[in-house]
């Protein structure tokens, strides 16, 4: 039998308001041994809780009767007075009234296993719990709407169109009509394949929005890399010197641009070294520079070329540090700035705005939001193409394909294979969701 849990749903510590959160059987079995009798459900009451004589608050009090609520099951609000002792007080007497805290991500697991959301909406509302910039929870409630549960279901519909002539003819081989069933299924499965590559294909916006847009700043030694840093993430984070060869790390800060989130990473200067400590450090900076979505070559007045050439896209941004130095004009396409002076620091951000708003906004398609969608997308794509190969002569394996892209994008909503992906998803929540 399901046991019934509790948790305090809003954050530890001093508030106006805590709420403690039940779920379970045995939730309004909890609020009579509370005092609270049972409630009007979804009509909020005021009641006195007591434990063993001894008044612990006065608390509003909101009652969910299964399965109209969040997890499915019977639910409770305790919306006490947010002090820790009144928090203490009421979850020892919910602890001694038989109920257990519950685990990180349990309300919404429960949520999950009682059909009230797809696993794909599970993960959102844990996405929309850790939003930071406007984009991420934009981002969060699209899918949270369900608009990525919608689209896998339709790329499932056309498989299981798609599998439905295979089994015919498997059933019906007999039937005098040779190419049948290459010419009607081979036309939705080549649709499909195009639809799951454009998915595929939007080189990670949905993850990037999600978890950070890559910008990092590559270029000479003493470029003045470091110092317009500091001056981007607006404090003293890397150290600034003459000596050339001061930045070893990767340094990672994380701003908001435009309403993204973006990670920016100070590196080493690209030059070849003997001392092992800084080689390691030019090493780590040449990887960063080859994975980031956005590079910005630091030139100083007078710098070659040099190795960092190597690595700058056509779309990468050129920043001229230093301008407050330099005597002339810098050569050449590119934003003048000085972390010294401030000079050209708004044209810059405003740049770089602009580069991660074109980079990451809409697209026609939900954005894949995490690296086990995209896996699924994979799998599924791999075996569209297997089956496409098969369809003609093989109709039997075609079929077997079918169902292992269908199987893998049912992964994704969380209607087969669900034990094993359980705990990848839930396990990133927080208690109390
Ligand atoms: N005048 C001036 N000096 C700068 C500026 N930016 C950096 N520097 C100096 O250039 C040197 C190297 O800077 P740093 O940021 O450590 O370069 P990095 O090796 O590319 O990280 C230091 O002495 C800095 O003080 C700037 O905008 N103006
Ligand atoms: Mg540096």
């Amino acid at each position: 039998m399901t046991d019934t849990l509790f948790a305090l749903a809003t954050p530890p510590g001093r508030g106006a308001i805590a709420v403690i959160r039940l779920s379970g059987p045995g939730v309004g079995a909890a609020l009579e041994g509370l005092g609270a009798g049972r409630p009007e459900p979804r009509r909020a009451v005021l009641r006195r809780l007591r434990h063993e004589g001894e008044v612990l608050d006065e608390a509003l009090v909101l009652r969910f009767v299964a399965p109209h609520s969040y997890t499915g099951e019977d639910v409770a609000e305790l919306h006490l007075h947010g002090g820790r002792a009144v928090v203490e007080a009421v979850s020892a007497a919910l602890l001694e009234l038989g109920l257990r805290p519950a685990e990180a991500g349990e309300f919404t697991r429960r949520a999950f296993q009682n059909g009230r959301m797809d696993l794909t909406r599970a993960e959102a509302v844990a996405d929309l719990i850790d939003a930071e910039t406007a984009a991420q929870a934009r981002q969060a409630l699209g899918q949270l709407d369900g608009a990525l549960a919608r689209t896998y279901a339709g790329f499932r519909a056309g498989l299981l169109r798609a599998l439905a002539l295979v089994e015919a003819e498997i059933d019906f081989p007999d039937e005098d009509m040779p190419d049948q069933l290459a010419q009607q299924a081979g036309p939705e499965l080549d649709a499909l394949t195009v639809a799951l590559d454009a998915a595929l294909s939007d080189a990670g916006r949905g993850e990037r929005v999600r978890d950070g847009y890559r910008a990092v700043l590559i270029g000479e030694t003493n470029a003045g890399k470091s110092a317009l840093f500091n001056a981007l993430v607006e404090r003293e984070a890397a150290i600034v010197t003459a000596i050339p060869g001061t930045t070893r790390d990767v340094l990672d800060a994380e701003l908001e641009i435009g309403g993204y989130r973006v990670r920016l990473s100070d590196t080493a200067g690209l030059r070849d070294s003997d001392d092992p400590v800084e080689a390691e450090g030019v090493r780590r900076a040449r990887a960063r520079a080859e994975a980031a979505d956005l590079r910005l070559w630091v030139r100083g007045p007078g710098d070659p070329a040099g190795a960092a050439a190597a690595y700058v896209r056509p779309d990468d941004l050129v920043v001229f540090s230093k301008a407050d130095l330099a005597a002339t004009a810098p050569v050449g396409q590119g934003f003048s700035v000085s972390a010294a002076t401030g000079e050209g620091l708004e044209v810059l951000r405003a740049a770089l705005a602009d580069r991660v708003a074109r980079d990451l906004a809409g697209a026609d398609f939900p954005p894949v939001t995490r690296a086990r969608h995209r896996r699924r997308l994979e799998a599924a794509r791999i075996a569209v193409l297997a089956a496409r190969c098969h369809l003609a002569d093989a109709p039997e394996l075609a079929g077997d394909d079918l169902r292992r892209a269908a199987d893998a994008l049912a992964a994704v909503t969380g209607e087969v294979g669900v034990e094993d992906i359980l705990g990848e998803v839930f396990s990133s929540f927080c208690i109390g969701k």
